[in-house]
């Protein structure tokens, strides 16, 4: 029964695209985008990486961030972001920003 484990791995693989949502995906999406744009890995993003993260998610085509890119808001965007003024953005912070 060597194989039963990956039958069942690629059976999952199927059937998860049917399950996922778009918004799931997007949210997938985005948390790879943040990982690479987290240069340093230590995850928050300075307003450079911020900006690294905003362009990967305009490639997406996820939520704002095309608007932002087109209207060079990465300032504006990372302040609305940063909900506690510390000058980085973690991904909490992120996912309350995508709640309002
Ligand atoms: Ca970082
Ligand atoms: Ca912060």
């Amino acid at each position: 029964m060597k194989t039963s484990i990956p039958i069942v791995v690629s059976a999952l693989l199927v059937a998860t695209p049917l399950l996922a949502n778009e918004e799931a995906d997007d949210q997938a999406k985005a948390r790879e985008n943040f990982q690479q744009a987290d240069s340093d890995s230590d995850g928050r993003l300075t307003p450079a990486e911020f900006r690294n993260f905003i362009d990967a998610n305009a490639e997406d085509g996820l939520g704002r961030a095309g608007m932002v890119r087109r209207f060079g808001a990465y300032g504006t965007a990372f302040e609305r972001v940063d909900k506690n003024e510390d000058g980085v953005v973690t991904a909490l912070e992120l996912a309350a920003a995508r709640r309002n």
